[in-house]
Parts: C-alpha cells; sequence; structure tokens
C-alpha cells in the first residue's frame, strides 16, 4: 500500500485482499518441463527447516528516532508494513511528516557542531566499531527482522545482509583516524549534516553503506528507509542507543518520498546519497541542483552476463543463477541480461534449465529456500507487466514447473529466449527474479550488445581465458565487472555505475571521499 494512502491512525489489516492479477503468469502453454525430468523429484525434496522467529519482538507502533529518542510523527499517522511472504501486517511505521525531517535536521546540525565535530577522530571510530559489535551479536534478531520485511531468504539475510553490514561499520572504523590519507596532500573535512534516502532490496545493507562511511568521515545523518522496509532501521535506533552514540549523530526518519525530498533539500543537508530507481534519482538531482551541495546517485542497472564458449559450463551455470536469482533478482547490480556465445547457447542453455528447476522457491524463513517472497504487491505487478509485455514482443518465455504458496508474494523464476535487444525485457530494469538470454558470435559483438544499454552499474564475464577476461572488461561500460564470479561485495571494493545508474562510488576509500571536502 502506498504509504501516502495509509488513513490516519489505521490499524493494521488483517488478510489484505490479494488481487489476481498479481499472481505470476503461469498458464500451461508457457511452462515447460525441466529438459532432464529431474525437477519434483522426490530425491531433492527438503524437509522444512523453518528458522525461528521468537527471537525477535516486533512491536506494534515504532516512532521517529530523533536526537536519540523514539518521537511521535507530527502528523499523528501511521503507515503499516507488512511480510510479503504472508501478507500479515508487521507494525505500525511513523509517517514522517516535513515537520519531523526539519526537526531531525536540527538535531543532526546540533550533534554535528555541538559534539561529533569535536570528537577525535578516534574516538568517533570507537562508535563505529561498537555499532559493527553489536550488530555481530544481534545478527539473528536482524537476520530474521530482515527476512520477515522484506521478503528475502534467511539464508541471505543471515550469510550476506547482516556480516556485510557488520562489515562496512568495521571497515569505516579503521579509516576515521586516517583520513589523511584518503586525500593525500589536502584537508580532509566533514561536510557536516548528510542526508540519505535508501530503497527497499537491501534496507539494513545500504543504511551500512551510507551510515557508515558518513561517520566516520565526522559527519552526522537524517535517513529515510523505503517505507515497505523500515524495521531493521528501526532495530539499528536501538543499536545506536545500545553503542551509546551521541544524540543527533544518527536520526532516521520513516515516511513516504516526499519526507525524503524534506530531507535532501534542506538547505541545512550538505550532502545527499540515494540508492533507488533512476526516475527519483533524476527527480532528487533536479530538487537540489544549484544549491551546491554534494550527491551520489546509485540508481538501477541491466547486467550482462557475458558467457564464453570456453567457459567451465557449470561454474557459469551457478554464476548465472547467483546472478539474476539472488535476492529474487531485486538487485540493482543483477545480472539480467545472460549474453551466451552461440556455438555453446543450446547446451548452456539446458544446463540452466535444469538448474532452475531444482530451485526452491518458498517460505524465505526456511533454511533452504533459494527464491523468497518479491518485497511487495506493487512490485509483484510491476514484474508481472514486463514479463507479459516479454510475451507480447515474442520473445520465449520458460519458467519451471514448481509450486508457490499460496499466500504472499511469489514469482517464479523466468527464462526467456529468443529476445531481441529492443524487447523490454532486454532493455528495462526488471527488479525480479527473470533472465533475458541474447546470443553472439564474437568477442567484439559480446562487448557491443553488453554495452548497448542505458545502464552501466555491473557486468559478468565468464570464460578460461585470463586476456579475454581483462580485454572484456577493460572494454566495458560498467562500474564493477566480475570475472568468473558474480555478486560478490566487499566494504573495501568501491561500487557505482555510469550512465544512467548514477554516479559517485560507495565502498572502499572511493565511498570515503564522497562524505569529506578536502582543501
Ligand atoms: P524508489 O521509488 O526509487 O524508492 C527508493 C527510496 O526513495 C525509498 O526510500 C522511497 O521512499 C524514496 N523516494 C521515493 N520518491 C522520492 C522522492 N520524490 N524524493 C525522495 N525520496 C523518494 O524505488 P521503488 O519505488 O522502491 O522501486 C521502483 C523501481 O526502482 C524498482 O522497480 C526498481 O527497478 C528500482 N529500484 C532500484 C534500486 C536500486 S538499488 N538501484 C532499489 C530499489 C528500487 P518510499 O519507499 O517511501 O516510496
Amino acid at each position: 500500500m502506498p504509504s501516502d494512502q495509509t488513513p490516519k491512525g489505521a490499524a493494521p489489516r488483517r488478510t489484505p485482499a490479494r488481487a489476481a492479477s498479481v499472481v505470476t503468469p503461469a498458464p500451461a502453454a508457457i511452462v515447460a518441463p525441466a529438459s532432464s525430468g529431474l525437477a519434483g523429484n522426490s530425491p531433492w525434496a527438503y524437509a522444512p527447516a523453518p528458522e525461528s522467529r521468537e527471537i525477535v519482538t516486533i512491536r506494534q507502533r515504532y516512532g521517529l528516532f530523533i536526537d536519540g529518542k523514539e518521537r511521535a510523527p507530527s502528523g499523528g499517522e501511521v503507515t503499516i508494513t507488512y511480510n510479503p511472504a504472508t501478507e500479515e501486517p508487521l507494525a505500525e511505521i511513523a509517517k514522517g511528516t516535513p515537520a519531523d525531517a526539519d526537526r531531525a535536521i536540527e538535531a543532526a546540525d546540533r550533534a554535528y557542531r555541538k559534539v561529533w565535530s569535536k570528537l577525535h577522530p578516534r574516538e568517533r571510530a570507537k562508535y563505529l566499531y561498537r555499532i559493527s559489535r553489536i550488530l555481530q551479536e544481534r545478527s539473528r534478531e536482524f537476520a530474521v527482522t530482515e527476512t520477515m520485511d522484506s521478503g528475502k531468504p534467511i539464508r541471505e539475510s543471515r550469510d550476506v545482509d547482516v556480516p556485510l553490514a557488520a562489515a562496512h561499520f568495521w571497515y569505516y572504523a579503521g579509516w576515521a583516524d586516517k583520513l589523511q590519507y584518503a586525500v593525500p596532500g589536502r584537508r580532509p573535512e566533514a561536510h557536516g549534516v548528510v542526508g540519505q534516502v535508501i530503497p527497499w532490496n537491501f534496507p539494513l545493507l545500504m543504511l551500512a553503506w551510507k551510515i557508515a562511511p558518513a561517520l566516520a568521515a565526522g559527519n552526522t545523518v537524517v535517513l529515510k528507509p523505503a517505507s515497505t522496509t523500515p524495521l531493521t532501521a528501526l532495530l539499528f535506533a536501538d543499536v545506536c542507543r545500545q553503542a551509546e552514540l551521541p544524540d543527533g549523530v544518527v536520526n532516521i526518519v520513516t515516511g513516504p518520498g516526499s519526507t525524503g525530498m524534506s530531507i535532501v533539500t534542506d538547505p541545512r543537508v550538505a550532502k545527499v546519497a540515494f540508492t533507488g530507481s533512476t526516475s527519483v534519482g533524476v527527480t532528487i538531482a533536479k530538487g537540489i541542483a544549484g544549491q551546491g551541495k554534494g550527491l551520489t546517485l546509485e540508481l538501477g542497472g541491466k547486467a550482462a552476463n557475458i558467457v564464453f564458449e570456453d567457459a567451465a559450463l557449470d561454474q557459469a551455470v551457478e554464476g548465472v543463477v547467483n546472478g539474476i536469482f539472488f535476492n529474487q533478482g531485486e538487485v540493482c547490480c543483477a545480472g539480467s541480461r545472460l549474453l551466451v556465445q552461440e556455438s555453446i547457447a543450446e547446451e548452456f542453455l539446458a544446463r540452466l534449465r535444469d538448474r532452475m528447476s531444482m530451485l526452491r522457491i518458498g517460505d524465505p524463513m526456511d533454511k533452504n529456500t533459494d527464491i523468497g517472497a518479491i518485497n511487495s504487491k506493487a512490485q509483484m505487478e510491476s514484474i508481472g507487466e514486463l514479463v507479459a509485455s516479454g510475451v507480447a514482443e515474442g520473445a520465449q518465455i520458460w519458467q519451471p514447473a514448481c509450486d508457490l504458496p499460496t499466500r504472499g508474494w511469489f514469482f517464479r523464476p523466468t527464462l526467456f529466449t529468443n529476445v531481441a535487444q529492443s524487447h523490454r525485457i532486454a532493455r528495462e530494469e526488471i527488479f525480479g527474479p527473470v533472465l533475458a538470454t541474447i546470443t553472439f558470435r564474437t568477442v567484439a559483438e559480446a562487448i557491443e550488445k553488453a554495452n548497448n544499454t542505458a545502464y552501466g552499474l555491473s557486468a559478468g564475464i565468464w570464460t578460461e581465458k585470463g586476456s579475454r577476461i581483462l580485454q572484456v572488461a577493460s572494454a566495458l561500460k560498467a562500474g564493477v565487472v566480475w570475472a568468473n564470479t558474480f555478486n560478490r561485495f566487499d566494504p573495501t571494493a568501491p561500487f557505482g555505475g555510469y550512465k544512467e545508474s548514477g554516479y559517485g562510488r560507495e565502498g572502499g576509500m572511493q565511498g570515503l571521499h564522497a562524505y569529506l571536502r578536502s582543501s
């Protein structure tokens, strides 16, 4: 439900209606059996292995986190966050207003001038180390909360999102008292108050990507989480209290996009960081144009995962599956275009279909689940609409014959072949478990097709030849290029895009630069 439509003081709905139109389109004509017949065979069935949710206490209502305290929203309104795997309401969330954004910025400004900028950098580092340790200590609680709120498999929130979030705080803690080495020969200075707006696909991890370097560089923060996934950010507020972070250094304002806009356009906010859709990124860039603020935009992507004929095929199949089905494909750097060399296309696609037939789709809280729930009904509809356009434009669709849960927002892993570069599924970011296959004959053609996109965030190369990796990687217009792997993230490595994927880098020393002014 768009947050703007939530009635004042509304109680959580118990059973939101499920529109028939959001069900994965799976008419018999488009669902083919797996080529080897492995799908559905009992030897591959797993016993249920549900993670317990006992470790988490989700309160009925959450306020805003401003100046170290929980506050009611000035308008008195709330929105509801749902579990996308069950469609059950989880909690009422404060609907922050521009007045609340103003209060949070005032608190961050005061904390910057009076406390945070006065601390010795070594002392700032101690808080970051402390936050990292607490995230590790409370990792199960964070993983379960993240999975319940976002729909991502517990295996991923447990093994990827939470450990990486802790690692980002640890890594940037190390930088806090070494900033002069990040900008040699110049004097590093913090911006002051930074405004950050994050999306719903990696709620805690995006928070860590933003808050850790900002604090290490000496800034204070006002952050707005996405409306469908506020819970781990609000749990993080508790971590800030536990770490005894000075009041106002981190402020978390939940609310709609318009509240995010109030934060980023406020004149006291000196630096803005946004991750999300290209359209909102453009709106933000226009909204702050001429104000002299620093801006980093991490937007969408349409990455090519290129498989050459000499690649280790089974390894490449795993990489392609990971590239597009990790986090249900709701990943800005997802390998959503498979570019496969024509000479091996048939065999590769047969192996890929077999592997896809063994993916387990369902309860995200089950430790064996590979593909969890789509984050929201709106996203489900958006994926369905783009998949329907692929069929209408003449691409061939294939989905494994798997059962989906009867409740919740689930989408079958989907493979398109016979895709033309002009098809919408080859050009637009689907942000779902949908792979569009395009073939190529030569290295030059692979590069040409991979770069034929408005985006430029990431790419993958699969080949045994080191020289080909170097040749292709240097010709690809993508901020991140993985070779014989995909979706590898590390706090020390910069991440960011070209073209409509945005500008600026997050992660590594480069990610620190964005939070520093240097004279
Ligand atoms: P966005 O609308 O871009 O939302 C991202 C964040 O921006 C959310 O916190 C959102 O708040 C906020 N926001 C929305 N409008 C804003 C405005 N005018 N000013 C300031 N902040 C604003 O993404 P979405 O609607 O969640 O997803 C739409 C599409 O974006 C997806 O289908 C996907 O293609 C893409 N997407 C990309 C990424 C990455 S990492 N590249 C991440 C998420 C989505 P609310 O949640 O309250 O609306």
